[in-house]
C-alpha cells in the first residue's frame, strides 16, 4: 500500500514549519537583542576642576597645600582606565607645549586627575583638554559636542591668581 500525502496538506505543513521557524527566530532574537544593546553613545565630560573660566585659581591645591593645583575631569559613563588616565592635556594659553604632569583614573568616580609636579604659574591662563583618546568601556571615543560632526575634545580655560 502506497501512502500519499495530499499536496494541500504538504503545503500547510511547510507553512506551519516556516511559521514555527520564524517564531523560533523571533523568540531567539528578542532576548538576545535586549541583552546586547550596543553602546554607540560617545562619552562626554560632565564636570571639570578648576571650573571653566575660573579666575584667581590658587597655584597650589587647597586639598594638599604642598601640591600644584590639580586638574580634574569627570566622565558621563564608565571609561577604559588606560585611555582615561592619559586623556588630560594642560597647556599655557597660546602654547603648544604640553605641561608636565602625572595622571590617575578613579573608576568608581569616573574621574581623571592630572597632578602638575610644581605649582601652577601665577597670572597664567591655562588651557586644559580632555582628549578624544578617552574611550568608554564599549570603545566609543569622547565627543563633547554630538551636534557637530567628528569628535570634539573637552576644552576649557582657567587663570591662576597673580
Ligand atoms: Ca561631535
Amino acid at each position: 500500500m502506497t501512502k500519499t500525502t495530499h499536496p494541500k496538506t504538504t503545503a500547510t505543513m511547510v507553512l506551519a514549519a516556516l511559521a514555527a521557524g520564524l517564531l523560533a527566530m523571533i523568540v531567539a532574537y528578542t532576548p538576545a537583542s535586549a541583552r546586547t544593546v550596543a553602546d554607540a553613545k560617545p562619552p562626554r565630560v560632565t564636570e571639570v576642576r578648576p571650573a571653566e573660566g575660573a579666575m584667581g585659581v590658587s597655584p597650589l591645591d587647597r586639598c594638599c597645600p604642598s601640591e600644584g593645583h590639580r586638574v580634574v575631569a569627570f566622565f558621563s559613563e564608565d571609561m577604559r582606565p588606560a585611555s582615561a588616565m592619559l586623556s588630560i592635556e594642560l597647556y599655557k594659553k597660546g602654547s603648544d607645549t604640553l605641561e608636565d604632569g602625572t595622571m590617575g583614573y578613579n573608576a568608581a568616580q569616573r574621574k581623571v586627575t592630572f597632578w602638575p609636579p610644581n605649582p601652577l604659574e601665577r597670572g597664567v591662563t591655562y588651557k586644559a583638554v580632555v582628549s578624544t583618546r578617552a574611550k568608554d568601556l564599549a570603545g566609543n571615543r569622547l565627543d563633547q559636542n554630538r551636534d557637530r560632526a567628528g569628535l570634539q575634545p573637552k576644552v576649557w580655560y582657567f587663570t591662576v591668581e597673580e
